[in-house]
């Protein structure tokens, strides 16, 4: 079995959940703040045999994705920028994945 954490961008966010649960995919949705941009974005913690995998990658794949955002030195607290920079595109999303091993799962 793996824990899949899957952060995805807040504006994906519905079409993801409602596609993974109509899957049949066990999900808990935390709300959660990217480090960077400081902006909210979604994160996935699902707990999924290791053969249904590939198939909740290809979903949270096909429903995040990929976008720009203007960032000002004010809102990342300026780390990355060239001196004199006052804003820079970044690129975000579509989702980013973790799979890790699950030694055991149990529900009580
Ligand atoms: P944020 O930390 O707010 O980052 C938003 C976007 O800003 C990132 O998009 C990336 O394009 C850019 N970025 C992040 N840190 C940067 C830096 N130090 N210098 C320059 N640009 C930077 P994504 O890579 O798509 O990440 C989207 C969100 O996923 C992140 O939001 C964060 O919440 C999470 N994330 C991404 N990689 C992670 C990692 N290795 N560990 C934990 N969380 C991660």
């Amino acid at each position: 079995m793996k824990l899949v954490i899957a952060i995805v961008n807040n504006d994906d966010s519905m079409a993801v959940s409602s596609a993974l649960t109509r899957h049949k995919f066990s999900v808990t949705k935390l709300s959660t703040t990217g480090g960077f941009l400081m902006i909210g974005n979604t994160t996935y913690l699902i707990g999924v045999e290791d053969d249904r995998v590939d198939r909740l990658k290809e979903i949270v794949k096909k429903y995040s994705s990929k976008r720009t955002h203007t960032v000002t030195t004010k809102d990342s607290f300026g780390y990355g920028f060239s001196e004199g920079e006052m804003s820079k595109e970044v690129t975000v999303g579509g989702a980013t994945l973790f799979v890790l091993d699950v030694e055991s799962m149990e529900k009580y």
